[in-house]
């Protein structure tokens, strides 16, 4: 059963959760094999989600040889700690790593949290929620400035990681949200396209297509639409 004592790696997940993205993400720049168990987050959680995570009860969860790791950005971290030997996504100067901390977790809390308002509300709060994102966007241009990645001189890394994901949402946020990220942040664009060729994010993302149309029956079933 998956989940045991010397499981090796086991990651519950869900296909569109931009955090379990970032999981696989992660795990495929670390080349490190795991086992994918997709769980029913609708039709219902598995024993072992419940156990694993109690508190939060949501995916991602990383067992190592059963022991459960919860939260996606921690996750990250903890397998930059447990694998050493394989390709850090933090960098190794301190300022460096907490700068990258800082930005995964304004994604998180801002990013994230305001592409939901996006496709969940109508009318003010949707463009409320739309003028918020442009500004999150800029930001985040401004803070990539003239390089490849987020990681910068250590090419890929932590905040390109967690960001990514977003990356297979964007089409949906366009959608609600009425923008064109290419011509709110055309380096952030850029950006995209650029994760879009390394194959650790090809692999692990879904199309914005496949996205959208999830996102397009979730308004259907909340009565959103
Ligand atoms: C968020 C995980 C999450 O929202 C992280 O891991 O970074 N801060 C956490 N997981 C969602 C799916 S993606 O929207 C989830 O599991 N939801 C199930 C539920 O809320 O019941």
């Amino acid at each position: 059963m998956a989940g045991e004592k010397n499981d090796g790696l086991v990651l519950l997940d869900f296909w569109v959760s931009p955090f379990g993205m970032r999981c696989r993400i992660a795990l495929a720049e670390k080349g490190l094999p795991y086992k994918h168990v997709e769980e029913d987050l609708f039709g219902g959680k598995s024993d072992l989600l419940l156990r694993s995570n109690p508190v939060h009860k949501k995916i991602p969860v990383l067992l190592h040889d059963g022991k459960p790791v919860n939260e996606s950005l921690v996750i990250l971290q903890y397998l930059d700690e447990a694998f050493p030997e394989t390709p850090s996504l933090l960098p190794a100067d301190p300022h460096a790593r907490a700068h990258a901390r800082f930005w995964a977790d304004y994604i998180d809390k801002k990013l994230f949290e305001c592409g939901t308002r996006i496709w969940k509300l109508k009318g003010e709060p949707l463009m409320q929620a739309r003028a918020e994102m442009l500004e999150i966007l800029k930001t985040l241009e401004a803070e990539l400035g003239e390089k490849e990645f987020f990681g910068g001189e250590h090419g890929f890394g932590f905040v390109d990681a967690a960001f990514a994901p977003a990356t297979a949402w964007f089409q949906t946020f366009e959608s609600y949200g009425e923008f064109s990220v290419a011509e709110v942040a055309p380096r952030l664009a850029a950006w995209a396209a650029r994760c879009g060729e390394r194959e650790s994010v090809a692999r692990s993302l879904y199309s914005p297509d496949k996205v959208y149309d999830f996102i397009g029956g979730l308004r259907k079933k909340l009565g959103v639409e």
